[in-house]
């Protein structure tokens, strides 16, 4: 049996962690199947407790953009951890990871480290509301910001998988204040601002979306949102958790030349560790406490193994000024490999791409919202997956994730990737 140890030790964790995961998509609900017990990760690849090995194209859903173990910042790591894993007091490496951040992020002075990505969008939105003294936010359907309630409802990423977009335990009185629009659909946000004159805080949106599979913004309607915050003094919003020094170092907002009020981080900025971060211009970032009375804080925010790890991915992913070209043509290598493959097998498919993220959709249509990304086909997605899997090819359990390719893969994992794909039929 391909999975057998990681079946047994599944199932041994489902008498102790709902669901036997810590995170929902983990769990291969939505493909089926036994979700992979993984024990050690190098470059490219990732084992299983079965020991069989494979091309990893999640990269811990991002973060891994340099591949998996990379020495320089297993090094940096370890040394750190020498002085003590945690001190609840400030650091120079706080600073120095600030200074780095704010020198290559457009449009920001300063930056506060947190933990997560969730936690950086919550704190965003609370820090939106607190500088404009207003309550509503939009958000688009489709959009994953993390698990805070605001962004529960007509949510992506594990939300879409499990068909729970509005989770239950959100308040209406939370969810009255958040306001949806279809992705890559202006007027329906004009609508909104008129519908609520005075009173939108913020927009918050992924730049390039990948909680409902990846989807590219049209620049109209980048320019378009990026405008009626401006008209309306509502401030712009980028929840750069996935896009934050992977599509550029100035993430989406470099590559799309588009300017954030407020942006936020996760995944590569914590180098593998449990990082976020939100950041914006002094005038804004002056309201949080302690200079201002928008509160926010945390006990390891900030935590000196986690900001070693940080700073020493960015600067090695900052010095490296051809990074994000290679990954971004290996990106387009596979897409059109694949591509031609389907379309040669007669297989209806689209590929979503920007940059180093991507995402493969059955279905004829263009994929521009959400409404598109669930009329693909789910089940030709989930076949597409095993077949993968059982090749020694890890994407995704879900229709509704992206790939993120890392620095690791090089051709001869593209070559094992297409083999596989040629051998897949529906
Ligand atoms: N929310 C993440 C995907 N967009 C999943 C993280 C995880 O399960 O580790």
């Amino acid at each position: 049996m391909l999975y057998q140890r990681s079946s047994a030790l599944f199932k041994d964790a489902q008498n102790y962690i709902p669901g036997g995961v810590n995170s929902p998509v983990r769990a291969f609900k939505s493909v089926g199947g036994t979700p992979l017990f993984i024990k050690k990760a190098e470059g490219a690849y990732m084992m299983d407790e079965d020991d069989r090995s494979y091309v990893d194209y999640i990269n811990s859903w991002g973060p891994m953009i340099l591949g998996h173990t990379h020495p320089e910042v297993l090094a940096a790591t370890i040394e750190q951890m020498k002085n003590g894993f945690s001190f609840g007091t400030p650091t120079e490496l706080e600073t120095e990871i600030a200074r780095l951040i704010t020198s290559v992020v457009p449009g920001i002075d300063m930056v506060r480290m947190v933990n997560s990505g969730t936690e950086a969008c919550m704190s965003a939105i609370r820090l939106a509301r607190g500088y404009t003294q207003r309550d509503k936010i939009v958000k688009f359907e489709g959009c994953y910001h993390g698990h805070s309630d605001s962004f529960l409802i007509k949510a992506g990423s594990g939300a879409a998988t499990f068909g729970n977009p509005n989770s239950p335990g959100v308040t209406q009185g939370t969810a009255k204040d958040t306001l949806l629009a279809p992705y890559n659909d202006l007027e329906a946000v004009k609508a909104l601002f008129e519908q609520n004159k005075g009173e939108i805080a913020a927009i918050i949106i992924e730049p390039i979306a990948g909680n409902m599979g990846c989807i590219v913004p049209t620049q109209a309607f980048l320019q378009g949102i990026r405008a009626l915050c401006t008209e309306n003094n509502a401030l712009l919003i980028f929840d750069e958790v996935m896009t934050g020094f992977r599509q550029a170092m100035g993430g989406a907002q470099e590559k799309l030349g588009i300017d954030a009020d407020i942006v936020t981080f996760g995944k590569v900025i914590g180098g593998g560790f449990p990082v976020g971060a939100f950041a914006a211009r002094k005038e804004i970032m002056n309201h949080l406490a302690p200079l201002g009375a928008v509160y926010q804080a945390g006990t390891l925010s900030g935590n000196p193994i986690a900001m070693r790890a940080g700073l020493t991915t960015l600067t090695l992913i900052n010095n490296d000024r051809e990074l994000f070209n290679r990954i971004e043509s290996t990106t387009e290598i596979l897409d059109k490999a694949i591509s031609a493959i389907f379309t040669e097998k007669g297989i209806a498919h689209r590929i979503n791409r920007l940059g180093s993220m991507m995402s493969v959709f059955f279905t004829e249509d263009e994929v521009n919202n959400f409404d598109d990304a669930a009329k693909a086909n789910h089940d030709s997605f989930n076949k597409f997956f095993h077949h993968l899997l059982s090749h020694g090819i890890y994407i995704a359990p879900s229709g509704y994730e992206t790939w993120f390719i890392s620095d690791a893969i090089k051709s001869l994992e593209v070559e094992k990737t297409l083999e596989a794909v040629r051998s897949f039929n529906l």
